[in-house]
């Protein structure tokens, strides 16, 4: 296919090409020749949010609900600048987005011109790859090889940077155009030796687990875990960026692991002797003083990044590859050992993880004040809205207890910013996730504080018909700050009191942006309210729903300390069981 048209109408032939549906912007001067097109397009729907950065958390909340690379597109100078957190967000979090961004014209770059910033050099740390276009010859063939880069091996942000000129100048559009990334061979079979050596591993431990991360979501290789975890007996515990990954309610799975994981999952990391990770990262807040993690426990790390493997720990044995193709892989050569006899046993194991499990499940106390416990209020929305529902959460307190008292059972129906801890997170990103599955039930639980900082989003929600459902969890407080405070401060509070029971008043912000507002502050009253937003189905709603100021979050490792000194609540840690 050669056509003559402008770099502009390149753009979009070229997103149409790579199968884009949705594009989450706002224009601006430098990026104004490429909206021209997209006026027109009957492929790409462009929704007008209110903020760049709600762009971008759209963008990736539409990736991770839909599998595919999410969209947003802002003008040069501040558009681009506010779509930063966004993107140092998916890198961290490594979830597949393009960002477009116009810059000046190519002859005033580095002038200093009207709203010139160097957004390829600010986030030349936080993506996977970025690129400046200023020859409108190069713009078909860079969208393919953005969304190429996005989207296979560890998947990523990439940003593609267009000069004002190459937009607006006429060229001959080809498509396809061969791609040119030499050297980006994304896709790695797991080494045969390497995977024979961790089924013996796995098939000799005694007190194995696998300590399951995000990448397996990312692979797709849910049903491949099942089965490894099935055939070997070995327990599982899912991070925050993998619940779901097993179905929460498997009698294999541990729970959530670190600062706020189970008792259970924190127990089976520290006294297992063979960790296999996969798609994991040995994240600090997994795995609290690194140097007393796991002590006694040889390492098999799977990832599909070779820069993971042994950043943190050592591990004994690398495998670099796809989770799903390691996975499979492992369950053949299981299969193999086990019919060569050698199968492990690992009834001393499970008598002692039941044992926790049973000893230390998770809990809360409801406040003798009689106000609302925020832990039922997230449970009962998990049990109304069920497995199926998807649910997105803000950064805080609110969000471990949506990790925690929330039934996951299938992958991806938990949504939220792991690696960066982006307050501002869940709407915006509920956005996305309700674009792409627009069939589907949508909850972002946030926070008083996280909520403050993106609910202009609603408008759009409104406007564009996309309609989420939020329960802000007004603690009136930072609570996670809070929390600290109390913890670790003397109780002095700093600055954490948002004082926000009514400024604003969140129902009538909701009704304010074309949304219906509810408000709940009692336990009788919690499952109506639930039930009234889950009838609405037009309109986004948020529920403002006033818990207990005071509450926290258990079990935790307290930062920088050992997963050994875990706490179940302030000063009481648990019993471990066992004499050695
Ligand atoms: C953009 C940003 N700024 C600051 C922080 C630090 N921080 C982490 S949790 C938190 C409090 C969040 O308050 P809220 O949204 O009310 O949630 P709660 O903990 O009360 O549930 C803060 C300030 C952050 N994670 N992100
Ligand atoms: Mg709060």
């Amino acid at each position: 296919m050669t056509e003559r048209m402008t770099g502009a109408q390149a753009l979009v032939r070229a997103l149409e090409q790579v199968g884009v549906d949705t594009v989450f912007g706002i224009p601006g001067g430098a990026i104004l020749p490429a909206y021209d097109p997209l006026f027109d397009s009957r492929q790409v729907r462009h929704v007008l949010v209110r903020h760049e950065q709600g762009a971008g958390h759209a963008a990736q909340g539409y990736a991770q609900a839909t599998g595919k690379v999410g969209v947003c597109m802002a003008t040069s100078g501040p558009g681009a600048t506010n779509l930063v957190t966004p993107i140092a967000d998916a890198y961290m979090d490594s979830v597949p987005i393009v960002a477009i961004t116009g810059q000046v014209a190519s002859g005033a770059i580095g002038t200093d011109a009207f709203q010139e910033a160097d957004i390829g050099g600010i986030t030349m740390p936080i993506t996977k790859h970025n690129f400046l276009v200023t020859d409108p010859a190069d713009i078909g063939r860079t969208i393919a090889e953005a969304f190429h880069i996005a989207s296979t091996g560890r998947p990523g942000p990439v940003l593609v940077d267009i000069a004002k000129d190459a937009l607006q100048k006429e060229v001959d559009f080809v498509w396809p155009q061969p791609m040119q990334l030499p050297g980006y061979r994304p896709a790695i079979r797991p080494h045969a030796k390497q995977i024979r050596e961790a089924a013996r591993l796995l098939t000799t431990a005694k007190r194995p687990v696998l300590y399951v991360g995000g990448g397996v979501i990312k692979a797709r290789a849910a049903d491949e875990l099942r089965t490894l975890a099935e055939l070997t007996g070995a327990p599982v515990v899912t991070t925050l960026m993998a619940k779901g990954a097993l179905p929460d309610s498997h009698p294999l799975h541990m729970g959530m692991p670190g600062m706020h994981g189970s008792v259970g999952a924190v127990g089976a990391l520290q006294q297992s002797d063979l960790l296999v990770a996969l798609g994991a990262r040995f994240d600090d807040r997994v795995t609290g003083r690194i140097d007393t993690f796991a002590p006694d426990a040889k390492v098999v790390h799977a990832d599909i990044d070779p820069a993971e493997i042994s950043k943190n720990r050592h591990a004994d044995v690398p495998i670099v590859g796809d989770c799903r193709d390691v996975l499979t892989d492992l369950i053949t050569a299981v299969r193999n050992e086990h019919a060569a006899g050698r199968k492990g046993d690992h009834e001393d194991w499970w008598r002692q993880l039941s044992a926790w499990r049973e000893t230390y499940p998770l809990g809360y106390e409801t406040p003798a004040d009689g106000s609302l416990a925020p832990q039922q209020v997230i449970q009962r929305i998990g049990q109304i809205a069920g497995p199926d529902a998807l649910y997105v959460a803000g950064v805080g307190q609110h969000q471990m207890w949506t990790a925690q008292f929330i039934g996951y059972e299938r992958p991806g129906a938990f949504i939220n910013s792991g690696g960066l801890g982006t307050m501002g997170f869940a709407v915006p990103a509920a956005m996305g996730v309700k674009q792409g599955r627009p069939d589907t039930t949508v909850w972002a639980i946030d926070g008083d504080g996280c909520f403050q900082m993106t609910n202009q989003e609603l408008a759009t929600c409104a406007i564009e018909g996309i309609p989420i459902k939020v329960a802000v969890i007004n603690n009136g407080n930072l609570g996670m700050i809070r929390q600290w405070q109390t913890l670790f401060y003397n109780e002095r509070y700093s600055n954490s009191d948002l004082q926000s029971r009514r400024i604003p008043d969140f129902v009538r912000l909701a009704e304010a942006y074309g949304c219906v507002g509810l408000r709940c502050d009692s336990a009788a009253e919690v499952d109506a309210t639930i039930n009234k937003a889950m009838e609405i189905n037009d309109v986004p709603v948020v529920i403002d729903f006033i818990v207990h100021h005071d509450a926290m979050v258990w079990p935790m490792v307290a930062a920088g300390t050992s997963n050994d000194d875990i706490k179940i609540a302030r000063d009481l840690a648990p019993d471990w069981g066992n004499d050695d």
